[in-house]
């Protein structure tokens, strides 16, 4: 059984903390209007991120969501450049142009966040393709809700990696609902776990609350996988606090009680509460722990916020591998792969991206 020691069992709790008070910044933004578009946020599932991304190494591989800041920061991305992303400014990760949902970070092993329900899963499965024929000893680990389960790449992925043995965890977070459908209206099963026999892998259940728990059993699965013994699907039970989307209250399709019930088991005065009572952190140093992290976002959102926007002319600047606009769309020309050059420098001829 996978134990944290005291040095992990507190940085679990710092980024759980960071989490939460990066999607309370950017709540507040939005609310504030200084943020264009929606964002899907995480608060209330923290433990499935920092518990599933806490047994991976950091050359070791994730795939996220539509609602993917926690995958993110729990693998170790830079909340600065993050905010500055999600903010649509050039400082961020994608230069202000990807936003909240495509976050990605190659040095970091994050494949990407993912604006298509169920894009990560193929991807994933694609990445531990690589680790088993390269051998590697990567593990791969695919993020995704309850209602992605239905989506056919899910089932096609978790064939091919059941099949080929692929060192991969697929990590459901299920958090009851898809958009305002809860999991009993769009599913006939309570356990999404169950689905791991029909592809011929392990499966579990975790308290996606708990992020002890969630650790040890995502800490069995990679074990499982770097042995060679393939993929294992994890669901974790778990809840967002908000609706679908920063814009969406949340309050037409699931009753106040509900959310009291799920906002008893928070993961993180849970985790408090595990430290101070096993001597592992006193309150004072909690305290600390706290101020550090909500100094830590808002020296991000003052980044953010004096960072600047894209120039329009910059729009599709690093769209596609080995490409920059030229002269001839109209948009000026800005080096890279200069008018009339060939294929070796722009992958195509006539200064087109490759397909
Ligand atoms: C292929 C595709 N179909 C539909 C959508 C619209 N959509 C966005 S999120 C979502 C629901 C996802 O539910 P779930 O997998 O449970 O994730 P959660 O939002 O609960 O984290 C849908 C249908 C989409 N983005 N991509
Ligand atoms: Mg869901």
């Amino acid at each position: 059984m996978a134990v944290p020691d005291n040095k992990l069992q507190i940085e679990m709790l710092r980024k759980m903390m960071l989490i939460r008070a990066f999607e309370e910044k950017i709540k507040y933004l939005f609310t504030r209007g200084a943020m264009a578009g929606f964002s899907h946020l995480y608060d209330g599932q923290e433990a499935v991120a920092v518990g599933g991304c806490a047994a991976l190494t950091r050359d070791d591989y994730i795939t996220s969501t539509h609602r993917g800041h926690g995958h993110c920061i729990a693998k170790g991305g830079d909340v600065a450049k993050m905010m500055a992303e999600v903010l649509g400014r050039r400082t961020g990760y994608c230069k202000g142009k990807g936003g909240s949902m495509h976050i990605f970070d190659a040095s970091l092993g994050i494949l990407g966040a993912n604006g298509i329900v169920a894009g990560g899963l193929p991807m994933g499965t694609g990445a531990g393709l690589k680790a088993k024929l390269t051998g590697s000893g990567q593990v791969t680990m695919c993020f995704f809700g309850d209602g992605t389960t239905n989506q056919g790449t899910f089932h096609e992925s978790l064939n091919m990696a059941g099949l080929w043995r692929l060192p991969v965890v697929y990590v459901c977070e299920n958090n009851g609902y898809g958009i305002s459908v809860s999991q009993a209206r769009h599913q006939a099963i309570r356990d999404v776990a169950v689905r791991a026999e029909g592809y011929g892998m392990v499966g579990a259940i975790a308290d996606g609350n708990d992020v002890l728990d969630v650790y040890e059993k995502a800490s069995a699965a990679v074990e499982r996988a770097r042995r060679g013994e393939g993929p294992t699907l994890l669901e974790c039970k778990t809840y967002r606090y908000g609706g679908h989307h920063v814009g969406d209250p949340g309050t037409l399709y699931r009753s106040n009680e509900e959310v009291a019930a799920w906002r008893a088991k928070d993961p993180i005065p849970r985790m408090i509460a595990h430290v101070l009572d096993s001597g592992v952190m006193t309150r004072a140093e909690v305290d600390t722990l706290k101020a550090e992290v909500d100094a830590e976002i808002e020296a991000a959102a003052a980044y953010s916020l004096e960072s600047p926007l894209p120039e329009p002319e910059e729009a599709l600047d690093d769209l596609f591998i080995g490409f920059r606009a030229t002269g001839r769309e109209g948009r000026g020309a800005r080096g890279g792969c200069a008018a009339g050059a060939g294929r070796a420098e722009c992958g195509g001829a006539e200064g087109r991206p490759r397909a």
